[in-house]
């Protein structure tokens, strides 16, 4: 394309790379990137998820940090003081499984990946500080993660307990709830096991309320990661129901009781069986001794192959066998058969289920399987059902032949005093029969949740240290404050197989209580412990004396924008959600919540639309990009392709699209750059048609740039500057330069360069010094203001008609009279009204004009 007029030989080419090596020496030789500590300014906390160092940035990461970067970038030059850090969740299995496969250190291997991740991130002009920049293997830093525990441990909120956990046979560790993902280890997909282990645990479930009600308040968080937070908490409403255990005739009640969490009390009537799990102490007591003993010592080592996720889908079939005891139902002292069955779980609940054919489709599967009762005890209307049952109060019928269970919530039949009533979840049935449960003593309303506890321990040696003393006369003990942080050993023998729990000289020592000889806890850390709080260590990542000081995480907590992958709408979100309010309570916060708003970044796939991954060979790795185009068309294209929470298909031609962008855009303000005149001020009301035009553009794309900014909408941020290039363009091809408005051109030029500025920092900073010749950097600019009066067009067009029919479009002064309008559209359409009668004309002002002419 051509710049009309413009002499290309009167400025410098655009060499991408030359700039951007230039200014990134110059920013950090300048120390543009600290953070400044202002406190009369507002402050902006802009913070992306920090990577784990497994080789260098992917596009994955280059596009989340893109998005935070041009977000610091420009929230700097709206006014804000702000916190932009980056570092690395350096402990993991990665580093330690290849530790183990080149015989090298876990910690060489880290920070060699570290090392190649920071040149990658500097390379993009990412606006770190890094004075800020840590590990969490530093000892520096998980020395706090010990710290942080042991607080934890004083308060109750870590504790150490036996239960049987999942156990990853490939990973050799254990695995949070949470890190079962459908069954299978989230790290390498293997079916974990059951083992009895004793572990560590973080107390989450006393903030599971809280951990749920917040999310309401948290308006800046996408809707979908609420939802799938609430899910996992799991709030349920119900009732607990005690059944009194049968002696062995069936029927005459002991004093022993077995309870179950319902949260359909208004069926108590339809119970046909009472269920136990697998792992139930209880059960193996019923059995032992008796003929149901070999069948039930086989479902339950059936049943310990099968994951807990796996064991409730409703697809599964369901394994049941019997205990020969009973239960008698407290609401009308029916014996109920005590079975044991694989789809009920342990620990949710009370660990014991009510069976309930006729409204619960397991137990309407289970029931059908052994051939159990499926009595009819809630009914609809409409059902011939109802009608034969009518307000029948007794259980006459006991099964029926029906192919599912009654999901429709309909009234209740066969069921005493409560025939009749309105039933389902939160049912005016439920109600009534809670009330009577409490008035006779044998049942209470309850909540429940989902979320268990969080297991922390790993069986794994590149982790933070559990800070515990275990001695056999004094039990568990905590490592002295004065002794952090535990070191984690770096001479292991990893090549070899050597663990934690076989290397003497970590776990021998003394216990800090009595002095006798003790062992200290092998096991280190989950390492979502360190990501959980990493956010709080940046406001203060120097500090010896505590994580943080109060002052500091004052200054900038919460984190104001959050970016990152939703595949952390859980774990990583929810810890962090748990690990503030905790340190809240510990009284070192003041903040309820880390994260005000989070962007979860869509992915960036191939051209095809597949996800890229190393094992399709589909990745296009950011140094592809920045090697012939640079960083900034890099950052140009990330941001344009699509809005920053869809996924995209990543497009070669967007890029070289990106590329003739910036150079386009260059050229334009070297144009305007060479007409402008800075020292006279713009003054809008005298200026020509076409300058006017593109003066109109200039605050009609500023506004729009600047509230699509404001959206985190970068792609259309990006067009209006576009659509604010193509005027300019325009503009210098049409005016010549000695008729253009130096001062108009001045503040194109000048907003051009500031509006890209947060996108494409190095093409920017250089424009900046060099076309406009300004001193200091862009970024201490104040992000340039705009005026929606001046945006307004004042030209609209309209429509012409003769007899009905358009004949012209017609471009008119927005104020224009309706005389001015009839004579305009007479002039446009003179050839075919010459001559004519015009015998009427409509005029419809701000739309059209017709002309009746015969
Ligand atoms: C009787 C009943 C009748 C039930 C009915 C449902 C429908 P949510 O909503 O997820 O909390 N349950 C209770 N403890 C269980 C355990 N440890 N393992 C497996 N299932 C268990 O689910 C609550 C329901 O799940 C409870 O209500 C119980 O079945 C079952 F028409 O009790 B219900
Ligand atoms: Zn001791």
């Amino acid at each position: 394309m051509s710049e009309g007029k413009t002499d290309n030989s009167s400025y410098p080419a655009y060499d991408a790379e030359a700039i951007e090596t230039k200014w990134q020496r110059v920013w950090e030789d300048e120390g543009l990137y600290k953070t400044d500590e202002d406190p009369a300014k507002p402050k902006r906390y802009v913070l992306e998820m920090f990577p784990y160092p497994s080789g260098d940035l992917h596009m994955g990461h280059a596009r989340n940090y893109t998005i935070g970067d041009a977000m610091a970038r420009q929230a700097r030059m709206r006014g804000f003081d702000v916190l932009h850090p980056m570092g690395f969740d350096a402990f993991g299995l990665p580093a330690e499984n290849a530790a183990i496969k080149h015989h090298t250190q876990a910690s060489r291997w880290t920070h060699q990946n570290i090392a190649q991740t920071v040149k990658t991130m500097r390379r993009m002009g990412f606006s770190y500080d890094y004075d800020r920049m840590f590990n969490t293997c530093d000892p520096e830093y998980y020395r706090w993660g010990q710290w942080m525990f042991i607080k934890m441990w004083e308060r109750g909120l870590a504790y150490r307990a036996t239960s049987p956990v999942n156990w990853c046979p490939t990973c050799q560790t254990v695995l949070a709830n949470e890190q079962v993902v459908d069954g299978r280890c989230w790290r390498c997909g293997s079916v974990p096991e059951k083992r009895e282990l004793s572990q560590w645990y973080l107390r989450i479930t006393d903030y599971a309320q809280e951990l749920l009600g917040d999310l309401d308040r948290l308006d800046g968080w996408p809707e979908n990661v609420k939802a799938q937070q609430r899910n996992w908490i799991g709030r349920s409403e119900g009732a607990e129901i005690d059944f009194a255990l049968a002696a062995e005739d069936g029927v005459t009640p002991t004093d022993r009781k077995v309870t179950v969490f319902t949260t359909r009390a208004d069926t108590l009537f339809g119970v046909s069986f009472m269920l136990l799990p697998p792992e139930s102490a209880l059960a193996a007591e019923l059995v032992a001794g008796t003929q149901c003993e070999v069948a039930f010592k086989e479902l339950r080592a059936a049943t310990e192959k099968v994951s807990s996720v796996e064991r409730q889908g409703s697809e599964r079939e369901k394994h049941g066998v019997p205990t020969g005891r009973y239960v008698i139902n407290p609401v009308n002292g029916r014996p109920v058969p005590i079975w044991v069955a694989d789809y009920v779980l342990m620990d949710y609940g009370t660990g014991a289920v009510m069976g309930v054919p006729c409204g619960d489709q397991r137990d309407f599967d289970f029931a059908k399987k052994y051939g159990l009762e499926i009595a009819p005890i809630i009914c609809e209307k409409d059902d011939p059902l109802y009608a034969e049952l009518g307000d029948e109060r007794e259980l006459r019928i006991r099964s029926v032949d029906w192919d599912r269970a009654m999901v429709a919530e309909g009234y209740l039949v066969q069921s005493g005093e409560f025939t009749g009533l309105k039933g389902g979840k939160h049912s005016e049935a439920v109600d009534a029969v809670v009330k009577w449960l409490g008035e006779h003593g044998c049942g209470r309303e309850t909540v429940q949740f989902r979320l268990r506890d969080w297991l922390i321990s790993r069986q794994r040696y590149w982790g933070n240290p559990i800070p515990m003393i275990h001695c056999d006369d004094c039990g568990d003990v905590p490592v002295p404050e004065e002794d952090l942080p535990v070191l984690l050993p770096d001479d292991l023998d990893l090549g070899a197989g050597e663990t934690l729990a076989e290397y003497a000289p970590f776990y021998e020592t003394t216990c800090p209580r009595c002095g006798r000889p003790a062992r200290r806890v092998t096991d280190t850390m989950d390492t979502f412990t360190c990501s959980s709080w990493y956010y709080l260590r940046y406001a203060d990542p120097h500090n010896d004396n505590l994580p943080f000081s109060r002052e500091a995480a004052r200054r900038w907590m919460p984190v104001d924008n959050y970016i990152g992958g939703i595949e952390h709408a859980i774990l990583h979100l929810l810890y962090s959600r748990f690990w503030t309010k905790v340190m809240r309570d510990l009284g070192m916060l003041d903040v309820d919540e880390p994260f005000t708003n989070l962007l979860c970044q869509g992915m960036v796939k191939d051209e095809h639309g597949d996800t890229m991954s190393k094992s399709k060979g589909n990745v296009v790795p950011p140094s592809s990009v920045i090697e012939p185009y640079g960083a900034d068309t890099m950052r140009l294209a990330i941001l344009f392709i699509a809005p920053p929470e869809k996924d995209f298909d990543w497009d070669p031609e967007a890029v070289a699209g990106a590329n003739r962008f910036i150079k386009r855009a260059w050229r334009v303000v070297w144009t305007l750059a060479r007409s402008a005149d800075r020292g006279v001020v713009l003054d809008a009301a005298a200026l020509g048609p076409q300058a006017r035009e593109l003066n109109r553009v200039l605050h009609e794309m500023g506004l729009r740039c600047t509230s699509d900014f404001d959206r985190g909408q970068f792609n259309t941020a990006i067009s209006a500057v576009m659509e604010l290039v193509n005027a300019a363009s325009k503009y210098a091809n049409e005016v010549s330069a000695e008729r253009r408005d130096g001062a108009l051109c001045w503040r194109v030029a000048h907003d051009i360069v500031a509006m890209l500025a947060p996108i494409c920092p190095h093409w920017a900073e250089e424009l900046h010094h060099e076309a406009l010749g300004l001193a200091g950097s862009v970024y201490n600019e104040p992000w340039p203001s705009f005026d929606a009066e001046q945006a307004k067009s004042d030209t609209i067009e309209i429509a012409v008609q003769v007899k009905g029919k358009v004949r012209a479009r017609i471009q008119v002064a927005a104020d224009s009279s309706k005389d001015e309008l009839e004579a305009a559209a007479r002039e446009a359409v003179s050839s075919q009204i010459e001559g004519k009668d015009v015998r009427k004309v409509i005029v419809v002002p701000g739309r059209l004009v017709n002309i009746v002419a015969v």
